[in-house]
Order: structure tokens, then C-alpha cells, then sequence
């Protein structure tokens, strides 16, 4: 289709805030429309394109600076309602992503993408041999404009047939990968962040048309800003069970992990093995007011999982030692096999037969060590190599260098071990 000249609306949406998402739907507050875009209530669908032609249209998720990895999900729908159009029908709809602006992109051929910069996930339905593109419809990754395809697969099965089809695109350490009704139909390397945040879904049609429409949209995965590759599959894990507080939405989970930010994570492990919500009295702690865990803090100290680093202290900034970290986790297990147990009362039985000690048992202090080799015999936590497990530190040289700490991205891992390999869901 040709582009008509100023069709394109320009419309700048830059906001600089946080890439905070959690697993949900994506919410219309979170949205902007731009163009022909708008929100269908009676249907419960937006429509990027009306069945009319030299239409272009675009969904923007404002509330998102996405340059890292994500994951989308929808359904679409291309075609028309009431007649039979698949040869003619145009133009297409397009995931963009690291694009430069919310805005809507050249009509027709252009897919309501060309314009808007960055990567695309197109589903084209209109044969341009100028722009590249294969007789049949077709699926594409591309880059910068509709017409530089990366990678380019056969979408006849799964466009202009009147049907709502699942798409999902998925960006991950820089290797986009493309599924269609759950099968992989593109997988695509080095689609690097360039700088650029928008992501959104476009479509456009030109002298042929097609209803564009998409619903059921999921923007997962854009949680935490920074986590090593070892991590990738716990923290996807412990994010689609919903076991990552929010406090660390948004957090370098590389970094060490203080005492409150694991008390959040420890009562979102309870809370979520045990399916309720922990009350949270007023702890005798002085120490934690203004803390965005507090509210955590006070219902692991109800819960037990505390006790505070003195009676009215919990040191809530300080970073937590590998053996705390391993006796607070042990306790959200004791607490979720016995409603009743209590700390002051701790008669729980912990077997940790079979685990060799390690060399370094004698730092482990007494209270702790039960807790350790549970956790250790049922591969939740290890120790650091040479038959070391690292308590805590012990020397101002161990102190220095962060000896016996455990990092954010650990500790999620530890608190996905426990659900998964103690019993949780
Ligand atoms: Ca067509
Ligand atoms: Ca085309």
C-alpha cells in the first residue's frame, strides 16, 4: 500500500518512570492509544485499525520504560467479521519494541510501525514486493522499518482466518523469540536495548483493509533491572508464582540483600505457600520505622521468623548473613507445617541426616546449624565450594569484602527451593 503523506501523528511519550510490572494484565490506566486506536468496551477489545481503509493505529504502554527483557502476550485478530477479503485484505499489525516514541507510524504498508523506530513483530498481510516481503503472509521480525526483515516465517495459517490467535513475544539476553499459538515460529539473536523504551502494538491498513484487534495482553518479566544468567529461570520461576516482593520491583538483583528486604521476601513465601495474609501487629522493633518493609518485619516477627538482632532491634538495613538467611527460611517452613509452632517455643523436629558437616561448621552458630543442614540436605542453599558454607563473617578482611552475604537474586532462588522442594505448589 502506498503511505499517504501526513497521516502521521506525532505525539512524544517519554516517561522516565520505573519498570515496576508485576505478573498481571495489563490495566487500561496503563495504556495509551494514538491514532485510530481505540478501546472497544462492549467487545472487551482494543481495536488498532477499523475494517476501513487508510487506517493506522497504535497501543502504548505508558507506564513502561522497557529496555531489558520482556515478555508479551495477546490474542489478535485480522481480518473481517462479515466477508471473505484474504487476498486484498491489508495491512497488518505490529509489536514494536525499544521504539523511540508513542506515537503512531505511516499507514498502509507501513503497519502504523514505520516511524516509530526500534524492533518489530510484524504479522503482515499484504504483499509489497518493494519492501521485501514474501507473496504469502507472513510473520517478521524487523528492525527500524517494516521492510528490513531479520527473520521472516509463513503467517497463512494464522492470519486474515477470522480467529483470534495467541501471540507471544519474548526478549531475553538479547535473543527475541516468536510463538503462535504456543509454538515457536521465530527466534531471532543479538536484538540488543538500544537506549530506546517504548513498547507497544501498531497496525495500519491501506487500500485493502482489516480489522485489527487485540486482547488478553500480558507484559511480564519486566521486573527486576538488573540479575545474572544463572538466575534467568529461578527469578521467572519465582515471579510467575508470585514470590517476589515489591519491594525489589525494579532492583539490581546482583546486589546484597538487607534484613527487611528479606523479611519481605520471606513473608511473600509464606504468604503465598500458605495462601493467606499474615497479620502484622505492631513490632517491638525501634528501629524500622519509614522502612518500606516494615510492614513485613512486623508480621515476620508475628510470624516467628524473627526475633530481631536484640528485643528491640531488627537492624533492618544491614545485610543479611547466609545462616540468618538459611534459619529464617527454615522457620517459614516450620510455620507453614505447623500453624502452631512458635520461636519461643521451637521444639520442631529438623532432619539433616545424611549431610556431611562442613569444614567450617564450628562458625555456625548453635541455633543455626539444624537449619542450615535441612536446607542444605533438601538443595535449597549450598555452600560456597571447598566444603565451605560461610555463615557469616568473621574477620574485618571477611567483613571488607562482603564474605557470608547473600545477593537479592540468592536469596529468590532459596525462597523458590523452599516452595518447590519442601512441598509447596
Ligand atoms: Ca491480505
Ligand atoms: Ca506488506
Amino acid at each position: 500500500m502506498k503511505k499517504r503523506a501526513g497521516s502521521l501523528l506525532l505525539s512524544l511519550v517519554m516517561l522516565l518512570t520505573l519498570l515496576v510490572l508485576p505478573a498481571q494484565a495489563v490495566s487500561q490506566n496503563d495504556i495509551s492509544l494514538k491514532g485510530d486506536a481505540y478501546y472497544d468496551s462492549a467487545k472487551g477489545w482494543y481495536v488498532l485499525t477499523p475494517d476501513e481503509t487508510w487506517k493506522a493505529g497504535a497501543l502504548w504502554f505508558s507506564q513502561v520504560r522497557c529496555n531489558d527483557n520482556f515478555s508479551l502476550e495477546m490474542d489478535y485478530y485480522t481480518g473481517h467479521s462479515d466477508h471473505n477479503d484474504i487476498y486484498n485484505g491489508a495491512d497488518g499489525i505490529c509489536v514494536a519494541f525499544y521504539a523511540k516514541g508513542g506515537q503512531t507510524g505511516a499507514d498502509g504498508y507501513g503497519l502504523g510501525f514505520d516511524g516509530c523506530g526500534g524492533y518489530g513483530v510484524e504479522i503482515d498481510t499484504f504483499y509489497n514486493s518493494e519492501q521485501g516481503d514474501s507473496r504469502n503472509n507472513h510473520i517478521a521480525i524487523v528492525k527500524d522499518r517494516v521492510g528490513n526483515h531479520l527473520q521472516m516465517a509463513d503467517a497463512t495459517a494464522f492470519s486474515e482466518d477470522y480467529q483470534w490467535h495467541h501471540l507471544k513475544v519474548e526478549n531475553r539476553r538479547n535473543v527475541c523469540t516468536v510463538y503462535v499459538d504456543g509454538v515457536k515460529v521465530l527466534q531471532q539473536t543479538n536484538v540488543a536495548p538500544n537506549g530506546q523504551y517504548e513498547i507497544g502494538i501498531t497496525a495500519a491498513t491501506g487500500a485493502g483493509k482489516n480489522l485489527h484487534a487485540v486482547k488478553n495482553i500480558q507484559l511480564t518479566e519486566a521486573v527486576w533491572a538488573n540479575a545474572s544468567q544463572w538466575a534467568d529461570n529461578e527469578l521467572e520461576r519465582a515471579q510467575q508464582k508470585d514470590l517476589i516482593p515489591s519491594v525489589l520491583y525494579g532492583k539490581d538483583m546482583t546486589t546484597n540483600i538487607s534484613r527487611a528486604e528479606f523479611a519481605s521476601v520471606a513473608v511473600r513465601l509464606y504468604e503465598e505457600w500458605t495462601g493467606t495474609t499474615a497479620p502484622a501487629p505492631v513490632s517491638p522493633f525501634v528501629d524500622i520505622a519509614g522502612n518500606p518493609s516494615k510492614t513485613d518485619i512486623q508480621k515476620a516477627a508475628y510470624l516467628g521468623i524473627t526475633n530481631g538482632t536484640s528485643d528491640t532491634t531488627f537492624e533492618p538495613n544491614t545485610n543479611i548473613t547466609r545462616e540468618q538467611l538459611a534459619a529464617m527460611l527454615t522457620r517459614v517452613y516450620k510455620k507453614v507445617s505447623d500453624p502452631s509452632w512458635t520461636l519461643t517455643n521451637d521444639d520442631f523436629y529438623l532432619d539433616t541426616s545424611g549431610v556431611k558437616p562442613f569444614a567450617d561448621d564450628g562458625k555456625i552458630y548453635d541455633y543455626a546449624k539444624p537449619s542450615v543442614y535441612f536446607m542444605v540436605k533438601h538443595k535449597i542453599i549450598n555452600g560456597i565450594g571447598n566444603n565451605l558454607f560461610a555463615p557469616k563473617a568473621t574477620t574485618s578482611q571477611e567483613i571488607a569484602i562482603g564474605y557470608a552475604l547473600a545477593t537479592r537474586e540468592q536469596a529468590l532462588a532459596m525462597s523458590l527451593r523452599s516452595l518447590e522442594n519442601l512441598g509447596g505448589k
